[in-house]
Formats: structure tokens, C-alpha cells, sequence
């Protein structure tokens, strides 16, 4: 036998009439007894209504924004013989502060729910053991909160991405006031499915890089400062991020700053160039191309900088007996590294034309995957814009990378008088698993004394 029983709201304490903000049920559907049918939202709080007794939902009495009360009806359900109860249930005490224990994360980037530890314990069964979300917003975030307290998520929504191991903190929602719905958690599992990671690679930066001890990224609602815009990242700005953070923080990084006299070499590239001014197949000669070609002699000299760790193993170096040179390209859509093959088979006119062509196509968006792969060594000159020294990330798998600032006319002591030099800083960036500083100052050391007397590159 089954019966038809009216779901009606239970006493919720002092609220009056608040508002539906999630339907949790529709026809058709099973319940189980205690199971929650809507969530509703007054000023201060929201909780979660559950059903009084087990059946299948016949029909809705409520939609999202109705307002209800003690004694409102949610639905009519029909009943099993077992299942039908005379008293509405008392409102599930779901706190967003409960400690959950963390579950297996959807993948290996997206961090575990930070334990909310932090967060006051209200008493169960109370109006304060509900939802502190809409509270929480008004409130500053104490240091170590990772966001998904001050979210804005029914208890329902809370568990189930607690079940699915995402921090709400990195979730936007697309509710009323930016509550996050089921489906925003659902559709935030599935970028992070569709993307290899990066949606939470993104998010794992923004929350803290997902690193164990680590504490989460401030979460500021920047609009209650003043106006903001937001402005979605290019495509190589998405998919280059995730990889800079990688190597950012897996690769223990040291950068040593050396200064190289190229007054005699500018001297030549800009003769060289007005010589062949009126040559039209001759490309112009650049620092870089110069800069790459003294790079090969001394990575030839110091192997383990034309390298990379064994990834199977992580205990040999692979040492490569090729020299591909990337160079960073700025674009409009981002940085992007072509790559010069076999730079050591290459003339520094060959250099110089193809560095231009490879920067062209970047520029264009035109560069295929092949420009940009086989790298062993890489330079990001900044000189033509500016600068005195700065700290390039490595890409990874290589070992070190050049960074180039801007070349300046400055004293230097000969030993008798000052004299004016053309000075250029090179910052490398080395691996320090790899190589030691000592072998970095003198890679360096080598590179600026090629670059003083060029001729040395012969040797
Ligand atoms: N010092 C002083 N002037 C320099 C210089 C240096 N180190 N390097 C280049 N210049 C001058 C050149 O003399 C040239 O001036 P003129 O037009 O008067 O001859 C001008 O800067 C442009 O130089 P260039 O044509 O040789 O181009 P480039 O080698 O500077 O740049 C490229 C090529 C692809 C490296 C550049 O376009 C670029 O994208 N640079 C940015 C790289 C980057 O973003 N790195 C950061 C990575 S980390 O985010």
C-alpha cells in the first residue's frame, strides 16, 4: 500500500519566510527519509530542508525564489507503508565548517579540500549550524582560508564537491550573488577532465599551487576596492602558465648575473649591417644571433648545461651532442620559444635570418609545433626593451636559459683611467641538481669572454 503525504517545512526556528534557492528534487524522483528536497536562504544563513519520509516525488509545490515558512508545502510524495512519518524532520545540520576527511582528488593537480579548521564549530540542529557562506562574504578571510568557507554553496553542493575532492575556493559560481550550483562543481571536474589539468593547474595557483603545507592563494573580492575588469587569458597564456609554475617551483632555480664587453662586438654587427645595407639578401645581423652562436661554443665547452635529467630515473644527466637554441619570442597572444636547429652547423647570417623569420611567424601566430621542440638551451633577450638583470624560469626539460638585458655605455677601470665600455648583463638560470655555481660562474665567465673577443668562438 502506498499513500499520498504532503512534505511540508518544519519548524526552522526564527526565520519567518525565507527564500527557496535550490530545488534539489523533481518528480519522478526517489527519496530517501532525511533526504534534503530544497535548500532555502534567509539574510544571515542558509540550510537545507529534508524530507520527512521516504517515497518517489509526485509533484512540486515550491520554485526557486518562493518564499516560505513553518508549514509551507514543498511537494507531495508518495509513500511506502514503511515509510510514511506524522512529523516533518528538523532542518539537516550540514555545516559548511564540518572537517571532512580528505577524499582522493578527480586528478592529480586539483588539491584536496584544506581542512576548514579555522572555522567556528557551530552546535547541530541550530540555525548556526546551517551554511555560514552568505555570513562568511561580509567577513575578512583569516589567512589559511582556501576561499570554499566564504563561497557561496548550499550544504548539498559543499559535500557533493567535497565527494569529488574540489575546493569550492576555485569554483565561480553562476547562481544568484555567484552561488555555485551542482552543475559549476560538475562543470569544473569536467574542464579539469577535458583540459589535461590545466583549469586546475590555473586554479591550484590561484589556491596555492596545490602544495602540501603550503598556504592557499588570498581570495579578495577586489570589486568592494574599486571598479575591476576581468579579462580572460590568450591561449598561450593558459597553456604556457601552468608550465611555468611547473618549473617554477620543481626546479631549484639559481641565477648568476655577469657582465659582457661588447663594445668591439656591437661595433662590428653595426659595420657589418652597413656594409650590407643595400644588399637585399643579406639579413640583419643581431646580438642574438651573435649571443646564440657564442652560447653553442660554450655549451660546448660546459656539457651539462646542454642537457637534461634522466626523467625515468632522475639520477643520470643526458648529455646532448646537438644544439638546438630556443629564443623567446614576444607576441601579442603571449611567449612563445621556436627553436634554432642545429645552431652549431649554422653561420651567424643563417642565424640571424632564421631567428627573424621563426620571431615573424610567432608574431603571426604561425609558428607548428615542430618551431618549438628539440630545444636544449634557451635565451630570452630583453635587450632591446630594456632592463638591468632579471631571473628567466627554466624550460623544462633543459638545465639553464640566458636572459639578455639591455646593453649600456658605462665606466669601466682599465687599470689606469676609466674608460667608457659597452657593457651587456646576461642573467643565467641554472638547475642546481644539475650543475653547481661554481660551474655556472664559469659558463658565464666563458660566454662574456667570447662575446668580448669573438674571435675566441673559433677556437
Ligand atoms: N642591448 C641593447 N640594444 C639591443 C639589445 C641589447 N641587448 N638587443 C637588441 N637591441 C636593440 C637592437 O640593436 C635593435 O635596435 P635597432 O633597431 O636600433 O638596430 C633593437 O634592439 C631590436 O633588436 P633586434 O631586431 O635584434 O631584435 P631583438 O634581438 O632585440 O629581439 C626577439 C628579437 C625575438 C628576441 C624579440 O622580438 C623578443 O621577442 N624579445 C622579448 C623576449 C621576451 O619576452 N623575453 C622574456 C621571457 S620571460 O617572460
Amino acid at each position: 500500500m502506498s499513500s499520498m503525504v504532503q512534505i511540508k517545512v518544519p519548524d526552522i526556528g526564527d526565520f519567518k519566510e525565507v527564500e527557496v534557492i535550490e530545488v534539489l528534487v523533481r518528480p519522478g524522483d526517489t527519496v530517501a527519509r532525511e533526504q534534503s528536497l530544497i535548500t532555502v536562504e534567509s539574510d544571515k544563513a542558509s540550510m537545507e530542508i529534508p524530507s520527512s519520509a521516504a517515497g518517489t516525488v509526485k509533484e512540486l509545490r515550491v520554485k526557486v525564489g518562493d518564499k516560505v515558512a513553518e508549514g509551507s508545502l514543498i511537494l507531495m510524495l508518495e509513500a511506502g507503508e514503511a515509510a510514511a512519518a506524522p512529523a516533518a524532520a528538523a532542518p539537516a545540520p550540514a555545516p559548511a565548517s564540518a572537517p571532512v576527511a580528505a577524499p582522493a582528488p578527480v586528478a592529480a593537480s586539483v588539491p584536496a579540500p584544506a581542512p576548514l579548521a579555522a572555522a567556528p564549530q557551530p552546535a547541530p540542529g541550530s540555525p548556526s549550524s546551517t551554511d555560514f557562506a552568505t555570513e562568511m562574504a561580509d567577513r575578512p578571510v583569516p589567512v589559511g582560508d582556501d576561499g570554499a568557507a566564504r563561497s557561496h554553496a548550499s550544504p548539498s553542493v559543499r559535500k557533493f564537491a567535497r565527494e569529488l575532492g574540489v575546493a569550492l575556493g576555485q569554483v565561480r559560481g553562476s547562481g544568484p550573488k555567484g552561488r555555485i550550483t551542482q552543475d559549476d562543481v560538475r562543470g569544473f571536474v569536467k574542464g579539469v577532465m577535458a583540459g589535461g589539468g590545466r583549469p586546475a593547474a590555473a586554479g591550484a595557483a590561484a589556491a596555492g599551487g596545490g602544495l602540501p603545507g603550503l598556504l592557499p592563494w588570498p581570495q579578495v573580492d577586489f570589486a568592494k576596492f574599486g571598479p575591476i575588469e576581468r579579462v580572460e587569458m590568450s591561449r598561450i597564456k593558459k597553456l604556457s602558465g601552468p608550465n611555468l609554475h611547473r618549473n617554477w617551483v620543481t626546479i631549484p632555480h639559481v641565477t648568476n648575473h655577469e657582465d659582457a664587453d661588447v663594445t668591439e662586438l656591437e661595433a662590428f654587427r653595426v659595420q657589418v649591417n652597413k656594409e650590407n645595407e643595400k644588399n637585399k639578401d643579406a639579413a640583419k645581423l643581431t646580438m642574438l644571433a651573435f649571443l646564440i652562436k657564442a652560447c653553442v661554443a660554450t655549451l660546448r665547452k660546459f656539457p651539462d648545461f646542454n642537457a637534461s635529467i634522466d626523467a625515468t630515473t632522475g639520477d643520470a644527466v643526458i648529455r646532448k651532442n646537438y644544439w638546438h637554441i630556443g629564443f623567446a619570442a614576444d607576441t601579442p597572444n603571449g611567449l612563445v620559444v621556436p627553436v634554432v636547429k642545429d645552431a652549431d652547423k649554422k653561420g651567424i647570417f643563417e642565424i640571424a635570418a632564421e631567428t627573424a623569420a621563426l620571431a615573424a611567424r610567432a608574431r603571426d601566430g604561425k609558428l607548428g609545433p615542430a618551431d618549438m621542440q628539440g630545444g636544449t638551451f634557451s635565451i630570452s633577450s630583453l635587450g632591446g626593451i630594456g632592463g638591468t638583470a632579471f631571473t628567466p624560469i627554466i624550460n623544462a626539460p633543459e638545465v639553464a636559459i640566458l636572459g639578455v638585458c639591455r646593453a649600456a655605455t658605462k665606466p669601466v677601470w682599465d687599470g689606469q683611467q676609466f674608460v667608457p665600455r659597452l657593457i651587456l648583463p646576461l642573467s643565467l638560470s641554472w638547475d642546481h641538481r644539475v650543475v653547481d655555481g661554481a660551474a655556472a660562474a664559469r659558463f658565464n665567465a666563458h660566454l662574456a669572454a667570447l662575446l668580448g673577443d669573438f674571435r675566441r668562438v673559433l677556437l
